[in-house]
């Protein structure tokens, strides 16, 4: 099933310069990144996009630590690539996270574990056009033989 979800590099991450690690790691996978952006996410845009976790004692935390540096916002889409990309994301808690994930190899404490991806349908949904307008989404079809010389 071809799906698309959303993944965003938290501002440790980026802080870190890991971004085109992460970036190629989805793509030796196979999955096509199909938007992207560095950006600032706002108080309004965090709390929204954390609602779920609005009760928790964390959430302050979450907010500040998200909206204080830039994040790399993407999307893409590829085979059952909403479950397959939380495997490659890992645990939510780097010290419980297999090594070979992203956050098993790079995270070492949850509140900053470098990268988020949706876990669902209905959040890659709600994600992705929270964070995307739909022109800002784009499709092509690989042709390999076009860049072969
Ligand atoms: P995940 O889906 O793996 O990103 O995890 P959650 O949606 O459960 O949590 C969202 C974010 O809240 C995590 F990425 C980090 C933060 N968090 C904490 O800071 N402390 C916690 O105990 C749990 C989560």
């Amino acid at each position: 099933m071809i799906q698309k979800t959303f993944l965003m590099v938290k501002p440790d991450g980026v802080q870190r310069s890991i971004i085109g690690e992460v970036i190629s790691r989805f793509e030796k996978k196979g999955f096509q990144l199909v938007g992207a952006k560095l950006m600032h996410i706002s108080q309004e845009l965090a709390e929204t996009h954390y609602g779920e976790h609005k009760e928790k004692p964390f959430f302050g935390e979450l907010v500040k630590f998200i909206t204080s540096g830039p994040v790399f916002a993407m999307v893409w889409e590829g085979e059952n690539v909403i479950s397959v990309s939380r495997q490659m994301v890992g645990k939510t808690n780097p010290q419980e996270a297999l090594p070979g994930t992203i956050r098993g190899d790079y995270g070492l404490i949850v509140d900053k574990n470098i990268i988020h991806g949706s876990d669902s349908p209905e959040s890659a949904e709600r994600e992705i056009s929270l964070f995307f307008e739909s022109e800002e989404l784009t499709f092509y079809k690989k042709d390999a033989d076009a860049w072969i010389y």
